[in-house]
């Protein structure tokens, strides 16, 4: 299900193809076309979403649909990404399978892509020239760096973090909640280098009464006003100003990925990574919690308190998501394969908790009714995944077997076996990962 102001491409072209071409090749600022042809501009950005350049780009006819997008279900070759599920293609939704998040540190073709609204032009990012601005109520001093400046002015800073879409796990509710139907692969944890978003802040003389931060990205809304924000969220000063909470500038040592927010983004480990601002060109310092685009309704947020399924909830009693609750995966083996009955069977994954460690992860060949523990690895730094494995898992005849993973957090709370408590907008899906396996 779409959120009523996604559209597809074929709906959008349907209703008017130069405003579509417009929308989703001008980057929202500028005509994507003239006399019914592609501007240069709107042919690069057209470009990075088919993985290459299109050699007669200055005869492709405006209205038309690119023929990769238009004729499959599968239609985009995402620039940089290999093997994710496609769940959208207006904005640009892209899931990675569990078995292809079994790396230890998530590769950049393997991370996937959440998009509210469309990333600025390709050729419209300059890293040399980007800036970034430090604003708001809170702060003393505002200032504005470029990219080469704030590199040169503050210490580099290199830690893997986990991020997360709140909305991970959301297919599986019922009443069913509207927005990308994520299963499990809205989740990765590469290597992040940047500068850390308190130094910044502090280099601004930020003041004592800041409670909230706010990001501002150079994507643009849906509907291509320049005038609103596709997304602008913030986080509580403490977790700001933690050592963990990076502005990036690479990722696992090379550039950002495009549709990861090259050249700049937040980076916040174990929160909903919608706090984690791509493309990030200003942030603020507030003195009150932070109003911007998705911070309010039931934008990640949740009920207070559990409710039925399908209960309308009053504004009043939604509150934002912090920190991400505990979870695991099992990325190796693939879900679906068949094991000789007569060999041990190992299997291994990552197990994450938000702001806190994870300390047991338990396995179960049975649904859940006896389990036997894996060995956990200790994070790497904090905020990092961490790794569990298992072997001399024995099946004891042929058939068809579920492997179930729970992880338990280092307060002793564990991953529920089925759906934890459905919330309008289908966040914090934490239930037990599963996979099949028929021994044979
Ligand atoms: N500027 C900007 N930042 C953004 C978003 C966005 O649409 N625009 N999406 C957010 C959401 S909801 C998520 S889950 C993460 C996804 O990060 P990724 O696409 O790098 O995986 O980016 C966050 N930062
Ligand atoms: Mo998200």
């Amino acid at each position: 299900m779409k959120e009523s102001n996604e559209k597809g491409i074929h709906e959008l072209y349907g209703e008017d193809p130069e405003k579509a071409a417009e929308i989703l090749w001008g980057g929202g600022g500028f005509r994507a076309s003239r006399r019914g042809f592609l501007t240069k501009s709107a042919i690069a950005s057209m470009s990075a979403l088919l993985g290459g350049k299109i050699v007669f780009g200055d005869r492709f006819p405006a209205s038309l649909i690119p023929a990769a997008l238009a004729q499959s279900d599968q239609p985009f070759k995402l620039p940089g990404k290999e093997g994710l599920v496609v769940l959208n293609d207006r904005p640009i939704n892209a899931e990675t399978p569990a078995h292809l998040l079994d790396d230890k540190i998530t590769p950049a073709n393997r991370l996937f892509v959440r998009n509210n609204g469309l990333p600025p032009a390709s050729d419209s990012i300059d890293p040399e020239k980007w800036t970034l601005e430090i604003a708001g109520e809170s702060i003393g001093k505002p200032t504005t760096f470029t990219l080469p400046e704030l590199k040169e002015k503050f210490e580099h800073h290199t830690l893997q973090l986990t991020i997360e879409c709140g909305g991970n796990g959301r297919s599986e509710f019922n009443p069913p909640a509207t927005g990308n139907q994520w299963t499990v692969g809205a989740v990765g944890c590469p290597e992040w280098t940047g500068v850390r978003l308190r130094d910044v802040l502090e280099a601004c003389d930020l003041k004592d009464d800041a409670i909230y931060t706010g990001y501002y990205g150079k994507d643009t809304h849906l509907s291509g006003d320049p005038g609103k924000e596709a997304i602008s969220r913030g986080v509580p000063i403490a977790k700001a100003l933690e050592d963990e909470s990076l502005i990036a500038f690479a990722m696992n040592g090379e550039d950002i990925p495009y549709l990861n927010g090259h050249p700049l983004r937040l980076v916040t480990g174990g929160w909903p990574a919608s706090t984690s601002g791509k493309w990030v060109k200003k942030i603020v310092a507030r003195n009150v919690v932070h109003d911007g685009a998705k911070m309010t309704g039931s934008s990640y947020r949740v009920p207070r308190y559990p409710v039925a399924p399908g209960t309308q909830v009053p504004d009043e009693d939604m509150k934002i998501i912090e920190s991400m609750p505990v979870k695991s995966l099992v990325t190796f083996p693939q879900s679906g394969i068949e094991h000789p009955v007569k060999e041990a069977f190992s299997c291994r994954g990552h197990a994450w908790a938000g702001d806190l460690s994870v300390k047991e992860v338990h396995v179960s060949i049975d649904f859940g009714a006896t389990w036997s523990r894996a060995v956990l690895e200790a994070p790497v730094n904090r905020l990092a995944w961490q790794h569990w494995s298992i072997e001399g898992i024995r099946f004891p005849m042929k058939g068809y077997y579920e492997v179930w993973a729970r992880a338990v957090d280092e307060n002793g709370t564990s991953q529920p076996m089925i759906l934890p408590g459905w919330n309008p907008k289908g966040y914090l899906n934490n239930a037990c990962h599963r996979i099949a396996v028929q021994a044979i």
